[in-house]
């Protein structure tokens, strides 16, 4: 007799296995923002990336677009508990972007059009983990959900994945963004439901 694998297809595994703990599956894509959406025409937008000793790097549109992007397919974690999987993105790796920056610091403070920050250590926008996303589901991605260009950090809490994303700043000291000072946890891995400090 045949055992019928309930959890196996052969395309990947019981779809539980990918949900962290505490969170429910959508297929919608929910917008959230705390404050207005920014409109950032390509005309004038630009990237900045400073260093510790006060290096500034910057990248305008067509800058962003002459580096190699990827096209990774990703789970996204919100800490409001919803979860959304196989999202498909097109962008540029963060380690494509810092490959000629010298910094010897840990911690990052990524800052957006329209004022939003948040925190993140380094090492958690390097190796493959993170990128500048431009586009979405095989489009533009569109200003409600970060475009021109958004950071995209998916393992971790979707709050640390900063829409309309202006500035990286490299620093020797960590500092809390908007949600980490307002009692979110400083790091955020859903695996671990880190969620609020103390978590
Ligand atoms: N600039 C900016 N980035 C942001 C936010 C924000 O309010 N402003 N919200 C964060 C939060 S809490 C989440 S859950 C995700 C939501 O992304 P989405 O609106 O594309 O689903 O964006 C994150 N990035
Ligand atoms: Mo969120």
């Amino acid at each position: 007799m045949a055992i019928i694998s309930r959890g196996f297809h052969g395309r990947r595994p019981l779809d539980s296995a990918r949900l962290p703990p505490g969170q429910y599956e959508t297929t919608s894509f929910p917008v959230l923002s705390a404050g207005p959406t920014p409109r950032v025409p390509r005309e004038t937008w630009e990237l900045s990336v400073t260093t510790e000793s006060g290096q500034r790097h910057t990248w305008d549109w067509d800058g962003l677009m002459a580096l190699p992007a990827e096209s990774p397919t990703v789970d996204l974690h919100c800490v409001t508990k919803w979860s959304k999987f196989g999202t498909e993105w097109r962008g540029v790796s963060l380690d494509v972007l810092l490959a000629d920056v010298e910094t010897a610091a840990e911690h990052v403070l990524v800052g957006s059009y329209g004022g939003y920050t948040t925190n993140v250590p380094l090492a958690d926008l390097l190796d493959g983990k993170a990128w500048i996303a431009y586009g979405y589901g095989g489009g533009d991605l569109t200003p409600e959900h970060g475009g021109p260009a958004r950071l995209l950090v998916p393992h971790l809490y979707l709050w640390k994945s900063a829409k309309w994303v202006r500035d990286i700043q490299l620093r020797e000291s960590d500092v809390p963004g908007f949600w980490e000072g307002a009692g979110y946890h400083n790091y955020g891995d859903p695996w671990r439901e880190q969620r609020y400090q103390g978590d």
